[in-house]
């Protein structure tokens, strides 16, 4: 198979669109790792990003806004055989999803959430979003007067097992950190650069080139400690790469009883009882 099996070319994304990178390295991945389009689950939000499941050839499932992590992990609770990823935006993901982003961390579910964080609200042109620069920073176009957000530091405070950064104009990087995510057991999280070359004039291409650096060979991903401190490095320098990988019993794991090998919607519910207790009112 190809990764032309997943790939549909009509979007309505902008021509440059950093969201092309992410769809043509996410489809390649996928083909690249055997799976078949029914055997994975893609789920967004609403956003620009979030449309990524609608121009995949593959399960897709579009939610409200801020609501593509509660539909992933249920999802992925019914049928454990499916493989879920969520692609979605930054103000998807941490803004009006806040509180489930935070919240599913520490569930451990085995999903995949890719954020592209363009740093800004595309879809709806150009509203400042939790991790656009702060005006001192960046006092021109959308800027936090707010404290920016960081997504990998409350992460990892949150207990999330994986954790990871890069950036769509360097598609061989994102396209190991996808995989590794994609395998990873457990929740994991990778927050993508992505230039809005549309309405962020600021976090271009160009920027993200030259403020962004690959962890050195070496760097220890099981060291909590060190990954915090990699995770506040944000400005002239950004670190590119898995900051923190652990291996902790997931939601299924640590519930046998009710996720044995038989996915909840292949288990066959009889109704019998529920008939006999119903007669009685009869
Ligand atoms: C409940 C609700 N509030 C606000 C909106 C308007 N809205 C649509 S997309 C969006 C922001 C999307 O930003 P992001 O998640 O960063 O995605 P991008 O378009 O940048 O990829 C907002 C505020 C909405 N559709 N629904
Ligand atoms: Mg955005």
């Amino acid at each position: 198979m190809t990764d032309a099996a997943f790939y549909s070319t009509e979007t309505a994304w902008c021509p440059g669109c950093g969201n092309f990178d992410i769809i043509q390295t996410l489809t390649k991945v996928l083909t690249d790792m055997h799976f078949a389009p029914n055997q994975v689950l893609l789920v967004g939000g609403i956003g620009q990003a979030a449309k990524l499941n609608q121009y995949v050839n593959a399960n897709g499932f579009s939610g409200l806004h801020g609501r593509s992590l509660p539909a992933a992990v249920a999802a992925k609770m019914v049928n454990q055989a499916l493989t879920v990823i969520v692609n979605t935006g930054d103000g998807d993901s941490y803004g009006e999803g806040g509180n489930h982003f935070l919240h599913n961390i520490r569930r451990n579910v085995d999903i995949t959430h890719f954020v592209h964080d363009n740093q800004i609200y595309g879809l709806t042109k150009g509203q400042t979003s939790p991790t656009s620069d702060s005006c001192g920073d960046s006092p021109h176009g959308a800027c936090n007067l707010s404290r920016p957000f960081n997504p990998l530091l409350v992460a990892l405070a949150a207990g999330a097992t994986f954790v990871a950064r890069t950036f769509s104009g360097h598609k061989e990087h994102m396209a190991s950190v996808m995989r590794a995510a994609i395998m990873h057991q457990g929740y994991a999280l990778v927050d993508i650069l992505q230039p809005c070359i549309s309405f962020n004039k600021v976090n271009t291409f160009a920027y993200y080139k030259q403020h962004t650096y690959e962890l050195e060979a070496g760097y220890d991903t099981g060291n909590l400690e060190a990954a915090l401190l990699r995770s506040m490095e944000y400005g002239p320098k950004i670190p590119l790469g898995i900051l923190y990988q652990v291996t902790r019993p997931t939601y299924h794991q640590q519930r046998p009883a009710i996720f044995d090998e038989t996915p909840i919607i292949d288990k066959r519910v009889s109704t019998e009882p529920l008939e006999t207790l119903m007669a009685r009112f009869r």
